[in-house]
């Protein structure tokens, strides 16, 4: 096992796997900006290494500040945690060019899922179901290309192999306005990511988003974690996640899971990994792979009872897979609230000093969040301050707990999306179980249309 970890990430997140570290007795150092040296995470740190000033491009995104970071700690491998460089193939490599582990997939597997056309692929070959379209980018041809769009059927929508996570896409409904989104949307592609290629697919209109967790060792054990549902969204911004996700039979999450899981195994996956599928009429179709730990892993740590954070730490060690598919057991429900540092209905970032500060607790209760009374939530990063996760026997138990957790949750100072996850608890179709992605948007429409 390593004797120490370097953790290259802020926020909830280092704090998370510096606790991981700390329950196997691995040492670890964290990196910070000038702007998070006051972070609790950093408090607490065995050791802390300043890499650089609030800009994320001179610190969390300063690649050889990191390395050289891991070099004079003596870090034997660094953990990305989820954004900044956890998915950056190149990063990765560099890492490992320079004697560290890099705990995540390998580099090319990271770049692999990175072209979202290259993953589709892959993952169509693997027997994973995905959405209806051609394999492969579109072809420059605007004759062949509405001959494509003809036989998938409209509405379509074409996507940026660079792009992912919602950037770079466009829906197209006719074929009079096929031609200029492909133009556009090639060209923002080659602005953004560097690179032009587009491909096409058809268009989901009111699908859930329900994505399947998977862990895998260098030893070719793969197993499925279940699913989560994460259609509470605006922006491509999830907001709350449950799993399991609702109306998913067994049978059916067992199948998707075990294809994920096979392909896992097909491609010489390693670590943990996320498969993201469009749910519609009880089919699923995958749409991206994600190669980083997430921020909603607790939901299913809490009913797998597995520690992901731990398990990817094993894994990146070489150990084996403690425990195969049959020793997993999907028992009860978990829901989780982001809580932002922003306006609970404009959703405008707010950030400042934390004058009061007041975590929920008791029985199934969870809280991820580097916050405190006090804290100076800095306005360089993200907004997420932290994470409540509750859990129950039964989907009903779990809202409630997250109901409870939320009236004794108290942030002052500045403003959080608190409000809009207690409207949340109790909205009718929230509480009937299973909307669809667009659901959150159309109630802040409504809700800012009243007032
Ligand atoms: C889609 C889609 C409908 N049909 N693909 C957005 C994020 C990226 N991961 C893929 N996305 C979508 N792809 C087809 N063929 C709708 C979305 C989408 C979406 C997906 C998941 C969660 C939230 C979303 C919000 C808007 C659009």
């Amino acid at each position: 096992m390593f004797e120490k970890i370097l953790i290259a990430n802020r926020g909830e997140i280092a704090l998370r796997i510096q606790r991981a570290c700390r329950a196997m007795g691995i040492k670890s150092v964290v990196v910070y900006s000038q702007a998070d040296a006051e972070a609790k995470y950093v408090k607490l740190a065995d050791e802390s290494v300043c890499i650089g000033p609030a800009q994320v491009a001179l610190s969390y995104l300063n690649v050889p500040a990191i390395i050289s970071a891991a070099e004079v700690t003596d870090a034997e491998a660094i953990h990305p945690g989820y954004g900044f460089l956890s998915e950056n193939a190149d990063f990765a490599e560099r890492v490992e060019k320079s004697g560290f582990v890099f705990i995540g997939p390998r580099p090319e597997t990271i770049r692999m899922m990175g072209d979202k056309v290259s993953a589709k692929i892959a993952m169509k070959k693997a027997g994973v179901p995905c959405v209806p379209g051609p394999d492969g980018a579109l072809p420059e041809s605007i004759h062949e290309i509405k001959e494509i769009a003809r036989d998938i059927g409209y509405p379509v929508i074409i996507k940026a192999a660079g792009g992912g996570g919602g950037r770079g896409m466009r829906v197209v409904h006719t074929e009079a306005a096929l031609s200029n989104a492909v133009i556009m949307t090639r060209n923002e592609a080659q602005a953004a990511f560097g690179n032009p290629v587009v491909y096409i697919e058809k268009y989901l209109e009111n699908p859930r988003h329900v994505e399947f967790q998977l862990l895998i060792d260098e030893h070719g054990n793969a197993v499925h974690l279940g699913e989560r549902d994460c259609s509470l969204q605006r922006r491509h911004q999830k907001i709350l996640e449950e799993a399991p996700a609702p109306g998913i039979s067994e049978k059916l999450r067992n199948k998707i899971g075990e294809r994920c899981a096979d392909a896992c195994r097909r491609i010489n996956y390693r670590g943990v990994g996320t498969f993201e599928f469009l749910f519609e009429n009880n089919e699923f179709y995958f749409i991206e792979m994600n190669t980083r730990l997430q921020v909603e892993h607790p939901v299913t740590e809490a009913i797998t009872g597995i520690d992901l954070v731990q398990a990817q730490i094993n894994v990146a060690a070489g150990k084996k897979l403690a425990f195969s598919q049959k020793d997993i057991e999907i028992k009860g429900h978990a829901i989780e609230c982001r809580i932002n540092a922003e306006d609970a209905y404009k959703l405008t970032p707010s950030a400042g000093r934390i004058t009061q500060y007041h975590a929920p607790g008791g029985p199934g209760v969870r809280v991820d969040s580097h916050a405190y009374h006090n804290y100076m939530v800095p306005p360089f990063y993200d907004s997420m301050i932290g994470k409540i996760i509750t859990y129950g026997d039964t989907r009903e138990q779990a809202i409630a707990r997250m109901r409870i957790a939320l009236s004794e949750m108290v942030v002052a100072g500045i403003k959080t999306n608190i409000p809009l996850h207690r409207d949340l608890l109790t909205d009718s179709m929230f509480l009937t179980g299973g909307v669809a992605i667009h659901y959150l948007e159309q109630k802040l429409a409504l809700h800012n249309q009243a007032i």
